[in-house]
């Protein structure tokens, strides 16, 4: 009898995850689709990378703890958003707002919560935009309404959160004061350099555009 809940448990739980990792392939496809398009509308591609990744069952249930949310999937859906993640880096902080605007204006996506770390930090200086989507998956016997994570920030931003996420783990979260202030200000520093490139990047493009660049080896365009 044991074997038997036990058997249907796993079944549960694979079949909780696995609509989780289809649901993200949606949004995946989505997110790649504005990529390669992107590519030929304009000079420079506003996406730079794109990755993903599922929790891990371990970091589910760490979570679940944490929050103190029930063991169970329906809990479990209802509670943990980012079981599916998919993490867009950016050129430009404007990139990071268009491409969270496309996303939100397709109609098979619902918009759960979104969460602007870019115009409010967090106190440490983590900067990014959060967007909680849900997707449709067509699944053989029913429609399931997943749960994704978005996380888009630019290479500057991506490039501190991922030190201070070693760091922090490095710490077990409790990182002395020093290395904290030092983040905050590496955090500025990266702020520094989003607005200067930003800047830079809208010089050369009104420039582009008022005085469009001459071919240099005298080929005709
Ligand atoms: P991991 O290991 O990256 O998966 P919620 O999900 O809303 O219930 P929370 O944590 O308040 O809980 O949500 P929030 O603030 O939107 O953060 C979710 C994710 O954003 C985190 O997932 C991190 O990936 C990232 N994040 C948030 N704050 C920080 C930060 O200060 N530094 C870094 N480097 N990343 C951050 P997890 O599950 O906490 O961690």
């Amino acid at each position: 009898e044991q074997r038997a809940a036990l058997s249907t448990a796993r079944d549960e739980l694979t079949r909780f995850v696995m609509a989780y990792q289809f649901g993200m392939e949606e949004m995946l496809t989505k997110v790649n689709i504005l990529k390669d398009e992107f590519h030929y509308v304009h000079d420079y591609n506003p996406i730079e990378h794109v990755s993903s990744r599922l929790k891990s069952p371990e970091g589910i249930l760490t979570k679940a703890l944490r929050k103190g949310c029930p063991l169970r999937v329906d809990a479990i859906r209802e509670q943990i958003f980012d079981i599916a993640g998919i993490r867009i880096t950016c050129s430009f902080i404007a990139d990071t707002y268009t491409i969270r605007d496309m996303l939100m204006a397709q109609e098979d996506v619902t918009v759960v919560e979104v969460k602007d770390y870019i115009a409010e930090p967090k106190g440490n200086g983590y900067k990014s935009l959060h967007l909680i989507v849900q997707v449709p998956v067509y699944l053989s016997d029913r429609v399931e309404r997943v749960n994704v994570e978005i996380q888009i920030r630019t290479i500057a931003m991506d490039f501190w959160a991922s030190l201070e996420h070693k760091i922090y783990y490095k710490y077990d979260g409790d990182v002395p004061q020093t290395l904290l202030d030092e983040l905050r200000d590496a955090a500025d520093a990266a702020n520094r350099l989003d607005v200067k490139m930003e800047r830079l990047h809208q010089e050369v493009s009104t420039l582009h555009q008022e005085q469009p660049a001459t071919s240099t080896d005298g080929a005709q365009p």
